[in-house]
């Protein structure tokens, strides 16, 4: 009680001198250092982008200004109220004080609501569904992406129908397209763990729910409307992560956005060129399975020279795969090993390696819904993988398929894909189901 001299706060000329300065400071360092903020963030891509930076600089700028005043405070009270030499008494204890209280309520809570309302703005703004989405060519096709450990795929269902009639579905694998002022409007799937697809220039990021995809599953949206940006060449590139860490492939799992100038360039770079190829597909099984094979998220786990982005090490390097495929599993030949390792890999795991594949059989098999076609194809692609194939690549057209049946009890209509004239033939089915059996089919072929 003596002595409170040492616990009274002096303000003295220094201490106002040093907290004028300290103001100072602060004021400029906050200022300085948010223009940090668009040297350290990417572009702003889309029109989503420039708000969620908005949002985050008022949030750094409150925050700034909260830590400094109190560290200031902390500084200045660890200064002033030092113990002095020699004095060795206890400071002096003080008491609720109603008004402080009521202060240091009010402030952080009226500080804590704008911003909830704030961001709750910026979070239904860009959320919000829009009018008229993926629009092509004035009709709005469905852009669906799907992850699965450890790859994007992404599928068009486009306003366009074969010959026959089917629509025809664009999968551009880990690459979105689009183009400026385009409202994209994405469905997600999952077809195993929690993904998240995160597109950090276009500021957005969604979670991928797993749940039973035979019943639709749970998709989510994600959408976004890509800008312009000054000085940027296009078509522009921007990269796709996974923000979920789903296993140890979490890291590639990776991706691009690519943004087209404008309508025209997308559809004479990206949209007909894609078509084309489906509804012209080369008749050679083993050019049209390297074209299948780059459709699929074999490139995330495996390594196959030809191709440069095959960066995948979770499964063996597939260069001279065709070499040893008849000496993996005895009794198997080589096209039927190949055709049990993509639509059914568990049945053989290669030693060193685990049961991390991805069985990518059709829809009654697996989420893939890889067609008997397809792999068709990619099996007469990967018989040429290889030094001296254990193939039998003469024969392929009859060996291949006779494979998938004895495997799996697929018929495969190896017509598929042939020129119209050739495959027509009174037959109505061409897009796949495999109602032909393989002997028919490559009578109609030899024609
Ligand atoms: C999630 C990672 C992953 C993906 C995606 C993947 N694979 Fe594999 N693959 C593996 C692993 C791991 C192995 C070895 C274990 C096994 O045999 O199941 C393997 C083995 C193989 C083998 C056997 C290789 C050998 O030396 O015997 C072939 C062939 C193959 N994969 C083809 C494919 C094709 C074609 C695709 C795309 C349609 C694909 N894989 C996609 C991980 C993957
Ligand atoms: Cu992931």
């Amino acid at each position: 009680m003596e002595n409170n001299t040492n616990n009274r706060l002096s303000i003295t000329p220094t201490t106002i001198v040093v907290a004028a300065v300290y103001l100072l400071v602060s004021v400029v360092g906050i200022n300085w250092f948010t223009t940090f903020v668009p040297v350290v963030f990417p572009p702003q891509a889309s029109a989503e982008a420039r708000s969620v930076d908005e949002l985050f600089h008022v949030l750094l700028i409150i925050g700034g200004i909260i830590f400094f005043l109190i560290q200031g405070m902390l500084l200045i009270s660890v200064v002033a109220f030092r113990a002095r030499r020699g004095d060795q008494s206890e400071g002096s204890s003080s008491h609720g004080n109603m008004i402080l209280e009521v202060v240091w309520t009010i402030i952080p809570a009226l500080v804590v609501i704008f911003l909830s309302v704030i961001s709750f703005n910026v979070w239904s703004q860009n959320t919000e569904p829009k009018i008229s989405v993926n629009l092509v060519d004035g009709t709005p096709v469905s852009i669906n992406v799907t992850g699965a450990r450890y790859a994007w795929t992404h599928t068009y269902e486009t306003n366009r129908t074969t010959p026959e009639g089917a629509p025809i579905v664009i999968n551009s694998g880990n690459r979105l397209h689009t183009y400026i002022g385009q409202n994209v409007d994405l469905t997600l799937r999952t077809t195993d763990v929690i993904h998240s697809y995160w597109v950090p220039a276009m500021r957005v990021k969604q979670d991928l729910l797993p749940g039973d995809l035979t019943r639709g599953g749970r998709p989510t949206e994600l959408r976004f409307t890509p800008i312009r940006i000054e000085g940027e060449t296009y078509p522009a590139a921007y990269p796709i992560v996974c923000a979920e860490l789903c296993g140890d492939g979490h890291g590639l799992m990776t991706g691009a956005v690519v943004v087209y100038e404008d309508e025209t360039q997308f559809l004479e770079q990206f949209y007909e060129p894609a078509i084309h190829a489906i509804l012209n597909p080369p008749a050679d099984p083993v050019l049209r399975g390297e074209l299948v094979i780059q459709e699929y998220i074999c490139n995330s786990c495996h390594i196959l020279e030809p191709f440069d982005d095959w960066v995948g090490r979770t499964g063996p390097a597939l260069d001279g795969v065709a070499d040893r495929a008849a000496d993996r599993v005895p009794g198997q030949s080589a096209e039927e090993y190949l055709v049990t390792s993509v639509w059914n890999a568990s049945a053989f795991v290669v030693p060193g390696y685990s049961d991390q594949m991805a069985n990518f059989g059709p829809a009654e098999m697996d989420n893939y819904n890889m067609s008997p076609e397809e792999l068709y194809s990619i099996v007469a692609y990967l018989c040429t993988v290889g030094e001296q194939s254990d193939c039998d690549n003469e024969n392929s057209t009859t060996v291949i398929p006779a494979a998938i049946k004895t495997v799996f009890g697929f018929d495969v209509d190896i017509t598929f894909g042939m020129d119209q004239d050739e495959s027509a033939d009174g037959e109505t089915d061409s897009e796949d189901d495999g109602e032909m059996s393989a002997s028919e089919t490559s009578e109609a072929a030899s024609e």
